[in-house]
């Protein structure tokens, strides 16, 4: 109820008489100014004046269901909307449930890294999935996610993002998203999947190291964005690509469109793989989303997507 007076006010852009709005809605004036006073409490700016009724002022940029277009689950903050998520999945949550949140204190990044990100500025995402497919092609989700978020973010903002195989999306040579999927399975059976989506939205700066290698949209284009946007094309997104994964033939589906965004192929490359070093040209990505890497010697070594961490050969970032 709240969010269709909601729809309506925005449609009107002026004030609505708590008369015309009970009326609309079949209810008393008391139940629509009780879902006027929900709505205050998400932060919606809605003014109400005597013989004229409500206006909606502003909005902001709030996380709900009705802004973003989709069943979602909001917090302020979480230690890590991947968490958070895993345990509602645990207790059998729907598929494609989404946990939203302004905060991380505890946001991760992969092999125990931290994901830091500003309060309210940025988005974390996780989003539940239970595909039926073997927990070895888990991985493959990263990549496809990659694409959709890529894709989301240029439809947005308008620039052309690029990816690091396997889980960063990168502008202009700096990291502006981080992907990371957890899974619960058994040997051949995946109970769920999480894959968790960091997005530099509108941070202003990043320090110390961070600087070196983070960046944010804001920061790229000059330009403050409202998160939900962004988020609804996201989910649109993965939505298309997900089931293409599920009902085609996994990520040979949208391979082509992988390596065409793709920064490594054709590059030198050092993977960390389990502390040791494999030094090489990458090749390709083969139709299982893993890296091929050409060593000196001639030799081709794959490497799988789920532990590792892929450096230039002179130890930078990309
Ligand atoms: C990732 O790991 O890039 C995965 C990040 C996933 C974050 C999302 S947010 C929603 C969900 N909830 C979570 O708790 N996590 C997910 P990795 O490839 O390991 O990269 C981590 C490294 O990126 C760190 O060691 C830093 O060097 C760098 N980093 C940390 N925060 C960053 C940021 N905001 N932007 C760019 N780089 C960052």
């Amino acid at each position: 109820m709240k969010y269709k007076i909601l729809a309506l006010l925005k449609e009107k852009g002026d004030y609505v008489s708590g008369e015309d709005l009970a009326k609309v809605f079949g209810v008393s004036r008391a139940a629509i100014w009780k879902n006027i006073s929900k709505l205050k409490d998400e932060g919606y700016n809605i003014a109400s004046v005597s013989n004229k009724g409500y206006l909606l002022e502003g909005y902001g940029d709030i996380l709900n269901e009705f802004e973003i277009g989709h069943k979602c689950v909001y917090k302020q903050e979480v230690t890590s909307t991947n968490d958070v998520a895993k345990e509602l999945a645990r207790k059998g949550c729907e598929d494609w449930l989404v946990v939203l949140a302004d905060k991380q204190v505890g946001g991760k990044g992969r092999l125990g890294r931290v994901w830091e990100a500003e309060k309210g500025q940025n988005i974390a995402l996780s989003v539940v999935l239970r595909p039926n497919i073997s927990p070895v092609e888990a991985p493959q989700l990263t990549l496809i996610t990659g694409i959709a978020v890529a894709r989301a973010i240029k439809k947005v903002c308008g620039c052309e993002p690029k990816i690091k195989w396997p889980n960063d999306i990168i502008l202009n040579g700096k990291k502006i998203v981080g992907i990371l999927t957890e899974i619960s399975a058994e040997i051949e059976h995946i109970n769920y999947v999480v894959v968790g989506i960091g997005v530099n939205v509108n941070q202003e700066k990043y320090d110390g190291e961070l600087s070196k290698k983070a960046t944010s949209l804001f920061i790229e284009n000059n330009k403050k964005y409202r998160r939900s946007d962004i988020i609804r094309v996201i989910i649109d997104e993965l939505s298309e690509i997900y089931n293409r994964f599920l009902n085609e033939n996994g990520f040979a589906c949208c391979r082509e469109e992988y390596l065409a965004l793709c920064v490594n192929v054709g590059k030198e490359a050092k993977a960390i793989y389990r502390n040791k070093e494999i030094c090489g040209r990458v090749i390709d990505i083969n139709k299982n989303g893993e890296l091929i890497l050409k060593t000196e010697a001639g030799e081709e070594v794959i490497i799988y997507a789920g532990e590792v961490s892929l450096r230039t050969s002179d130890n930078q970032y990309i």
